[in-house]
């Protein structure tokens, strides 16, 4: 394995020469691109008196080295080059470095690389020392100009257009940044081009760089773009700061997106949209990714964090920023719902094994391997509770602050506290544990009636987590109302603040036994571990005020039923049926809530709540049981399926907004079930008549999950042989819906045709992400699915490390199972270790897995 260096936030130290400004040449070609950096240092001598000058360097060939103007003969390590401070001069000085790259060999798509013809980089986090040699730290914010010599027709860098001619172009960022924040394109692109006005007047030019042929696709990003910048300047006085915004389109792409300054580069799966080609949850993804790249021109690259420690003080606020924003465009309810399905099943998940860590992690192998559901979606629901414990306006303020006192800064969590001590008079000293201690905490809950006083007692349970096994109390927000018998509000929703490890509450004057609703709008990432009857669950379901409450009473009735299933009971209950009947024809509900109700739990999820109560999933039992509730869901509904399609049937042009969406996810979520009974045959006449991609892979998954369909898939595969993005969707949708005992068979028989790219990582997630993602298949008792697994990721790593990585954590959930299903994990895991030339990334987290 590669040497597993770890690095410690303790040891964190500034940077010993100030650097000011960079000048760098590019002269673009395929296999040696040439690299001339001129770094304009300003030696500080109260900084670090007598330091050497470190800079990173990665595969870089160093062609030549001067220090102004006078060669240099140093030579470079494996990992960068160190000038002696005895050569170093007192005074301002410019170091200048040429160096050769090939980025036409570059597959890890980290630094400079090639997509279909066209350059493009991604730096973040350590990929600019791929590039040149530089302080690759994002503590070192100088201004960039950039010169490109190319002979393609599109040259772009960060920052304004500074002169363009035959074969050049030049850029110039007079924004300090990072070198992560650096980025260039080169290539035949085409542009959708718009242009923006901002609050104070300014004409912004905004261009989404695609290949010809897809502007037809960027209408709704670009559309989305525009209302993000509109929303930051309104919510956040936040205004856009340079003349130009382009974003590009990128088919090779191992993240969703890039915040670069200026110029963001996109997955092209997160751009590209039409109504033939993108589903409506394609459609969601792309608004919020937009405003997410966008707002992180405050939060992120105005502001931006002082090691790599603090990456949640731009990843959790811009996340927090960015579900403010959807829930503004769409539904604050349904988003809310949507986003903590999303951490329960991605984050809770991590905080419960082996890759477990806190929000600000305090060490570290290989950064890539944190740009985590801990670090994004845990740090955002921190944000949230802050906000939630000092009041909106509050909030405003200290953001106010914040924006005001570190513009054009490099911070830190502690700077970020201090803001909001500072703009609230609170102390957040044990708010802070929220950011250094990994694990979710339980919640148990005590009720009182006595002499009309309802008391609540909640007590806090902390898990252990690697390397933290004890815990003090944390702050935690308890957001609670109380309703009467007949299902009025006695007591709107008050934040209860939990500070100790047991702390009462006491509610007076109340007629009559009220009933609580706890944790309404999930106000803390936690646990509420409460026994709660069904006919109280079903009251909540009923009467609520708090949608998220009552969607979450749903839920655990669900849950109740499939556990009970899945450990034998014979028959689904009637609590949860008649409670869905009821809620699924209340017309006064959104659709797209009323779909979300629906859905049934999922395995994984399942299994994790399982596991979590100490008991052992078996995933075939609960694959069964899942069926079996379906299928009595379907039967309960059976007579109100008809009316409800009608009802949800959409007549006029398609359009992607959020109560389009709604009422589609509902129409389909009916179908699926409408297919449990009827062989297929709406579902087939549904796929000869969709005219949009969220109905045809619908219909498409609702034949699949019956073990039908194949004419159609043959049709679908046809129509879209030349399209990269829906036939990722082809991919997966037969991977997910594969029966258990056909999932491997299914990623082989995939995986063995001539269009399995899978160096392209979309195409690699769509099949192999899928596999994992198909939990009874994934964990089929044979194991043959997790030594597919292994083996491509045995593959991939040599190749793309960030991407083979990112894929292992498939394997993170084995302390769940059995012994025969860990027995067979451990030693896919250890083959794994055992591989000679394993990359840094995929083998610290095999190692840690492995634990
Ligand atoms: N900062 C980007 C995500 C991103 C992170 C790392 C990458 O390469 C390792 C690429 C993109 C965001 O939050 O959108
Ligand atoms: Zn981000």
């Amino acid at each position: 394995m590669t040497q597993q260096t770890t690095v410690y936030l303790a040891d964190y130290r500034p940077y010993s020469h100030p650097l000011d400004r960079v000048e760098l040449t590019f002269r673009l070609a395929p296999q040696a691109t040439r690299v001339v950096a001129r770094l304009h240092f300003r030696p500080d001598p109260a900084r670090s008196p007598g330091a050497d000058l470190r800079l990173d360097g990665e595969g870089l060939r160093l062609i030549r080295l001067a220090l102004d103007g006078t060669p240099l003969d140093c030579q470079p390590d494996d990992t960068g080059l160190t000038l002696p401070a005895a050569l170093l001069p007192a005074d301002p000085f410019v170091l200048e470095t040429e160096v050769e790259i090939a980025p036409v060999g570059n597959t890890a798509l980290e630094g400079l690389y090639m997509s279909n013809g066209m350059y493009c980089t991604q730096c973040e986090a350590e990929g600019f020392r791929k590039i040149t040699y530089y302080p690759d730290r994002p503590d070192v914010m100088a201004r960039f100009h950039v010169r490109i010599e190319s002979d393609l027709p599109v040259l772009l860098s960060n920052g304004n257009p500074a002169g363009q001619g035959p074969g050049w172009a030049e850029w110039d960022d007079p924004w300090p940044k990072p070198a992560y924040l650096f980025a260039l394109v080169a290539g035949e692109l085409v542009a959708l081009p718009d242009h923006f006005l901002t609050a104070s007047g300014r004409e912004v030019a905004l261009n989404i760089w695609v290949r010809a042929g897809d502007e037809s696709r960027c209408a709704y990003a670009m559309d989305a773009l525009k209302r993000s910048m509109r929303w930051d300047e309104q919510v956040y006085g936040r205004e856009y700061d340079l003349d130009v915004f382009n974003i590009v389109a990128v088919d090779d792409f191992n993240m969703g997106a890039m915040e670069n300054k200026g110029l963001n580069i996109f997955n092209s799966k997160l751009v590209l949209a039409s109504p033939e080609t993108a589903t409506d949850t394609d459609y969601e993804r792309i608004e919020a990714v937009i405003a997410h790249e966008y707002f992180h021109n405050w939060t992120g690259n105005r502001i931006t964090c002082r090691d790599w420690f603090q990456l949640c003080l731009k990843e959790g606020l811009t996340v927090f920023r960015d579900q403010q924003f959807s829930g503004d465009m769409r539904s604050h309810a349904v988003k809310r719902i949507e986003d903590v399905q999303a951490l329960r099943a991605r984050q809770f998940r991590e905080d419960q094994g082996p890759l477990a860590h806190p929000v600000r992690p305090d060490s570290f192998v290989e950064i890539n391997n944190f740009y985590t559901a801990t670090v994004y979606e845990k740090g955002a629901e921190v944000i949230g509770m802050l906000k939630r414990l000092v009041g909106d306006a509050e909030y405003a303020r200290a953001l106010d602050l914040y924006f005001a006192r570190h513009d054009g800064e490099a911070a830190t969590i502690e700077d970020w506290l201090k803001v909001f001590e500072d703009a609230t008079g609170r102390d957040l000293g044990q708010f802070k544990r929220w950011y250094t201690e990994a694990g979710t905490p339980r919640l148990t809950v005590e009720e009182e009636w006595k002499d009309g006083i309802y008391s609540l007692t909640l007590e806090q349970h902390l898990p252990p987590t690697p390397g933290q096994p004890v815990k003090a109390p944390k702050v935690i927000p308890v957001a609670v109302g109380l309703l009467n018998p007949n299902g009025d509000e006695v007591q709107p929703t008050t934040v209860l603040e939990l500070t100790e490890t047991r702390q009462s509450f006491r509610f007076e004057g109340l007629a009559s036994r009220p009933v609580a609703s706890i944790l309404r709008g999930f106000s803390a990432p936690v646990v509420l571990d409460r026994a709660v009857s069904a006919a109280e669950r079903a009251f909540l379901l009923a009467h609520d005020t708090d949608p998220f409450n009552r969607w979450e009473a749903g839920r655990a009735l669900a849950k109740e039923v499939l556990a009970d299933l899945a450990a034998g009971a014979p028959t689904v209950g009637p609590d949860w049926l008649e409670a869905m009947v009821r809620l699924v024809q209340d017309d006064s509900l959104d659709p797209a809530f009323r779909a979300l109700a629906l859905r049934l739990p999922g395995e994984d999820d399942m299994a994790a709540t399982l596991a979590a109560a100490g008991k052992q999933p078996d995933p075939a039992a609960l694959h069964t049981a899942r069926r079996r509730m379906a299928a009595a869901l379907a039967g309960a509904l059976a007579p109100a399926l008809p009316g409800l399609m009608e009802a949800t049937q959409i007549t006029g042009a398609f359009s992607p907004d959020a109560v389009q969406a709604g009422k589609r996810a509902l129409h389909n979520a009916c179908l699926g079930l409408l297919s449990l009974r009827d062989g297929g045959a709406a579902a087939e006449a549904a796929f000869a008549a969709a005219t949009n991609m969220t109905d045809s892979l619908a219909a498409l998954a609702a034949l699949l999950e019956i073990g039908r369909g194949q004419p159609q898939l043959d049709a679908f595969g046809a129509r879209w042989r030349g399209d990269r993005l829906v036939m990722d969707k082809w991919f997966m949708v037969q991977v997910l819906h594969a029966a258990p005992d056909q999932t491997a068979r299914t990623v082989e028989r995939l995986t063995a045709r001539a269009d399995f790219d899978w160096k392209n990582p979309n195409r690699f997630r769509s099949v192999i992400g899928a596999l994992s993602a198909n939990h009874a298949g994934f964990h089929y008792q044979d194991g043959a699915s997790y030594r597919l697994l292994a083996d491509w990721l045995l593959r991939l790593d040599p190749k793309n490390p960030q991407t083979a990585a990112r894929m292992s954590t498939a394997f993170e959930t084995w302390r769940r199972y059995d012994s025969g299903r860990q027995g067979l994990i451990r030693a896919e895991l250890a083959r794994i270790l055992a591989t000679s030339g394993l990359s840094r990334d995929l083998g610290e987290m095999a190692a840690r897995m492995a634990g």
